[in-house]
């Protein structure tokens, strides 16, 4: 192999390990439901290495309104998220009961209530591969039981 080969590969290495997340996009749908009993039907959530997008839809399967049995689903890393979901009790109902323009809230969707159902989506560039997430839901109270793991990669 001849230097100028080997300097053209490395450059066509380079190109490509460059171009080729470009090449594709991948939206992966994530399903969760909450219900009157104030729990969430999963404890874990995993994200495969190949999405680049989540979509997650959170649906209430209860009956009570949002202002008695409210649920939304929030995800920030493990160590910061209980201090969120502090603040967001104080953030209130009329913010979705998240804090306003915060970093460490990676997602939310909007709180629902019973009958409804509702979806956010976001990006993955936003998350580490073997990171740890936590999902919860934000509503006072509610944190302490309705919250999960979510794995990327
Ligand atoms: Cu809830």
């Amino acid at each position: 192999m001849t230097i100028s080969r080997i300097l053209a590969s490395t450059v066509l290495l380079g190109a490509l390990s460059v171009f080729a997340p470009l090449t594709y996009a991948k939206t992966c749908e994530l399903t969760i439901a909450g219900n009157d009993a104030m729990q969430y039907d999963k404890q874990s959530l995993e994200v495969a290495a190949d999405c680049t997008e989540v979509k997650l839809t959170l649906t209430h399967t209860g009956k009570l309104p949002a202002a008695a049995m409210g649920h939304n689903w929030v995800l920030t890393e493990t160590a910061v998220f209980q201090a969120v979901a502090t603040a967001g009790t104080s953030a209130g109902l009329a913010n979705d009961y998240v804090p306003k323009d915060d970093k460490r809230v990676i997602a939310h969707t909007k709180i629902i209530g019973g009958g409804e159902s509702t979806s956010v989506t976001f990006s993955t560039s936003a998350l580490k591969k073997g990171g740890d997430y936590t999902f919860f839901c934000s509503f006072p109270g509610h944190w302490s039981v309705m919250k999960g793991k979510l794995t990327f990669g």
